[in-house]
């Protein structure tokens, strides 16, 4: 690891050093911090030019970035709160403990929030400000396996029953209980952020705090000092997304935003870096992309040491240590650590002389120190220019003692036994007897005690409760009929595609008296690709700082305009940064009382398939918005291969419970789809969002038929009659997106050369269709005495004559799924496999998708049934030029 400090030059006197050390304090003292600060980067500018090669650090010494005599005075009542951080202590382990007692194996985590009771502690008493009519609050991001912690405070400021901490992790219990982990969707007055799938949270706590920065700029909240923490753990920062966009946060400027990383050095199975120091990796790394870090790593009991040690050997042996050896450190007793830690110097030694080994054993770390807390976060939101990131040394399992403190096995700890939880109690002083103590009762104080009077006046000072989730938007009002009428009437002959009409809706929804505002374009890198550039001039890109640069093309008309209330968010090449704006956006409801409509564009198999998570995470948040899969088609994007060609993504959204998903064919379509979605998710309030597919394969786009509203929202209705409904070959085919034309080429085909008469009927979701039926068949089931309820599809199907056949763009399981309800077999053609570069034709005959397969299939249908001869089948693929031996593209 480097430290500065970690190696000794060769050849050069200790007394020189201390000569050099000498005289630099005398310049702090004398002069100030700036001034030294400056003679060091002086010092090293004078290095380098006489060629002294010095390597390269983001590293500081492993000792505290706050000096003690730059520590505020601590404004609380430091033994109160240690009183009530116990009570907390107690309750959040007797939560788990209970709930395994009565369900075994019902899980549950203790030694996360003991590690990291201070931490959020010292945020309850003096930070973390609520929400209210007056000020729109910090926004906290809560360590998901902490939860045990949040739950046991919220009991004592009499927010959670007793009853209810009973069934922690037993949510079906009668009365309720508490889930696991933060879920908006399974507790939407108390949570506000999901955050248990690791990784997710860091993330998206940058996106949001740039996005109250992005409101801010458009004039539409006012400029506050209101911050976003984000409590990580250090084994969660091995996720790529955690650090992942470090600095975005950095480049933003982002003071508005505070990460605090409890670093216990300890993970799930063991150390997160037993071999380094995790503490100086994320030091350098936070500070390579220009943050604000503030180390916490020693508590106030080492104060004095670092004091009388005026070599500087303590915080050299500190920076010795690999976090394997800290590890032991914590589980070995006083006399082992002067022996090991102490006795490698024996100056190290003679600096804790004066102790006795108990002593030694309880040296505080930082991040259990509340005064060295404290002063990380005064800091920490005292700064500007940088967003901060405070790295707290703690012990994982905390207070646990024998039963887990520090050792490996802590993290899956959910049970003590009778001396471990008598111990525990008197560790913490739990006013509870040692027989009353063996039962775990949950203990809060009378109303009127000083630790519960204590703790409502500190809330109250801070505006009121946190976590607390609230919805402040107002609904809208208008029912937007006016903007979306155009886009029934069709293209009149000219050929478009479904990107292209979609875009001219957004571009007039944009200039829309009640929503303009409230529309939020987010692209990853892809506006050209969709045809959006001409947003670019006309509603600007968001950019903090404006524009500093006189753009390339500023002579053009649809010249690259940043602007600092811009409007579009171009996140630059990142899925899963814009599915964060995306989130923060369609959250903003809740979180800001805004009621902003994200329209999120992106290449549709770069969504559900690589940031399905994040997409989870939306829909556990009650994330509003529309997702726009645009390029989308496994044959429909013609060219792009393998990598691009998605016929998966309507799939992979089938598992997200609240997405509504469509595969529409044309503008009207979509019309109807995005105003019915604003009108539910806007002025209805339902907690839904929009997976919508767009192509890039122009052609013309029919008025919309008479009273077909209700058909493409549900799901399916039929576009085009058979011209003779009387004849004896009748067929329904199915078609969805760009494949409901090869649909209806195939219908004509079948007409003009077979003599079969097909309806043709557009699916705009296959989801919806599936909910639809598994809906009627459960109420059917567990409603044996009523009248049956009939599934949509099968109601559509009532009359419908003839054979039937599917053909979409996506895997064949999706009209699979519901041909269960359909009245006779059904033939599914899909795309199924990996996607190859070609052009669309190519691609539709490789996956037999096209009108060639779609007639082929029909008559295979109608020559099963026994209504045509073999032989007109064999021709038919004869003369469509099929080649029967050609290679099944599920597996080639
Ligand atoms: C994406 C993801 N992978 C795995 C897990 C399972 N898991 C929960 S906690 C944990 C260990 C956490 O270690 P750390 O981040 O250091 O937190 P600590 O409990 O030490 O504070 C793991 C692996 C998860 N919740 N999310
Ligand atoms: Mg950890």
């Amino acid at each position: 690891m480097d430290n500065e400090l970690s190696t000794q030059p060769h050849g050069m006197e200790d007394v020189e050093i201390q000569e050099w050390l000498e005289s630099l304090d005398s310049v702090l003292e004398s002069s100030g911090p700036e001034v030294a600060a400056e003679i060091l980067e002086r010092l090293r500018a004078h290095a380098t030019v006489n060629g002294i090669d010095l390597p390269f650090t983001a590293n500081t010494p492993y000792a505290n970035t706050i000096p003690p005599r730059l520590e505020p005075l601590f404004p609380g009542d430091q033994e109160l709160e240690r009183r009530i951080k116990s009570l907390i202590r107690w309750n959040a382990l007797a939560m788990v403990v209970r709930a395994n007692r009565v369900e075994h194996n019902i899980g549950g985590h203790i030694s996360t929030y003991a590690s990291a009771a201070t931490l959020y502690e010292v945020g309850f008493n003096h930070f973390f400000r609520a929400r209210s009519e007056e000020f729109e609050g910090d926004t906290v991001y809560f360590q998901g396996h902490a939860s045990p912690g949040m739950y046991a405070r919220a009991f004592l400021e009499g927010r959670i029953s007793a009853q209810k901490l009973e069934n922690f992790r037993r949510e079906l219990k009668p009365g309720g209980g508490l889930s696991s982990y933060p879920h908006p969707w399974l507790m939407p007055d108390f949570w506000e952020f999901p955050t248990v799938s690791m990784g997710l949270s860091p993330l998206m706590a940058i996106y949001q705090a740039r996005f109250n920065r992005y409101l801010e700029d458009r004039g539409m909240k006012p400029v506050t000092d209101a911050k976003v923490w984000a409590f990580l753990g250090d084994g969660e920062t091995d996720e790529p997304e955690s650090l992942g966009a470090i600095t975005l946060a950095s480049r933003e400027k982002l003071d508005n935003l505070i990460f605090v990383i409890n670093c216990n050095l300890q993970r799930l199975d063991g150390p997160v870096r037993g071999n380094g120091q995790i503490i100086q990796e994320l030091e350098s790394a936070f500070r390579g992309a220009r943050w604000n870090v503030i180390k916490v790593l020693w508590g106030s009991e080492w104060d004095p040491i670092f004091e009388r040690d005026t070599e500087g050997l303590l915080v050299k042996r500190m920076g010795e240590l690999v976090d394997g050896e800290y590890q032991k450190l914590v589980v070995s007793s006083g006399a082992y650590v002067r022996e090991h830690f102490f006795g490698s110097d024996p100056r190290l030694l003679q600096l804790v002389e004066p102790l006795p080994d108990e002593a030694l054993r309880r040296l505080r770390l930082g991040g259990h120190d509340p005064r060295k807390v404290y002063a990380a976060y005064k800091a920490a939101v005292d700064h500007k220019g940088s967003p901060t990131v405070i790295l707290a040394r703690t012990i994982k399992g905390y207070g646990l003692g024998e039963a887990g403190e520090g050792k490996n096995v802590t993290h899956q700890q959910k049970k003590l036994n009778e001396d471990e939880l008598r111990e525990f109690r008197s560790r913490f002083g739990i006013p509870l007897n040692d027989v009353d103590c063996i039962e775990v009762p949950f203990y809060r104080p009378a109303e009127d005690s000083v630790e519960i009077q204590y703790l409502r006046a500190r809330r109250e000072a801070l505006g009121g409760y946190v976590p607390k989730r609230s919805i402040r938007s107002k609904p809208l009002v208008a029912d937007h009929d006016d903007l979306f009428k155009e886009f029934h009437e069709g293209s009149d002959g000219r050929e478009v595609s479904t990107t292209m009409a979609f875009v001219g809706m957004l571009r007039k929804m944009l200039k829309d008296s009640e929503i303009g505002k409230l529309i939020v374009p987010i692209v990853p890198d892809e506006a050209r690709t969709f045809g959006m550039e001409s947003l670019f001039r006309t509603v600007g890109i968001y950019s903090s700082v404006g524009q500093r640069y006189e753009p390339v093309d500023v002579n053009t008309l649809l010249y690259y305009k940043e602007a600092k209330d811009g409007q579009i968010l171009e996140e630059g090449i990142t899925e899963a940064g814009s599915m964060a704006s995306f989130i923060a956006a369609g959250s903003a409801y809740a979180t800001h009382g805004i009621n902003t409509i994200p329209f999120f564009i992106y290449y549709s198999m770069f969504g559900f398939q690589r940031i399905a998570d994040f997409i989870w995470a939306a829909a556990d948040m009650r994330t509003r918005g529309f997702m726009l899969g645009g390029t989308a088609g496994r044959t429909t994007l013609s060219g792009e291969g393998l990598q691009h060609q998605d016929g998966n993504s309507q799939v992979l959204a089938l598992p997200v419970p609240n997405n509504k998903a469509y595969d529409p064919a044309f503008a009207y379509e979509i019309a109807v789809i995005i105003q019915d979605g604003i009108r539910r998710m806007y002025k209805d309030g339902e907690n839904v969002f929009y997976y919508i597919t767009v192509m890039n394969e122009p052609y013309a786009m029919p008025p919309m038929p008479a009273n077909v509203k209700d058909g493409i929202l549900q799901g399916m209705y039929r576009f085009r009659r058979a011209a003779n409904a009387k004849a004896k070959l009748r067929a329904q085919l199915f078609g969805s997106g760009a494949i409901l034309n090869e649909a209806l080429r195939a219908q004509e085909i079948l007409e003009t050369k077979y003599g079969v008469a097909a309806d043709v009927w557009s699916v705009t979701s296959y989801k919806e269709l599936y909910n639809d039926g598994i809906e009627s068949e459960r109420w059917n089931r567990l409603h044996p005495a009523e009248k049956a309820r009939v599934p949509y599809v099968t109601k559509c199907l009532v009359d419908a004559p003839g054979v039937l056949v599917a053909a979409s763009d996506y895997l064949k399981t999706l009209p699979n799924m519901i041909s269960k309800w359909m009245p006779r077999h059904l033939a599914s053609l899909g795309t199924d496999g990996f996607g190859r570069s070609e052009g669309r034709a190519s691609l539709r005959d490789f996956f037999e998708v096209d009108s060639r397969f779609i007639t082929v299939a029909t008559l295979h249908e109608l020559f099963v049934d026994g209504k045509i001869e073999r032989s007109v089948l064999d021709k038919a693929i004869k003369d469509l030029g099929i080649d029967a031996d050609k290679p099944n593209p599920v597996i080639s």
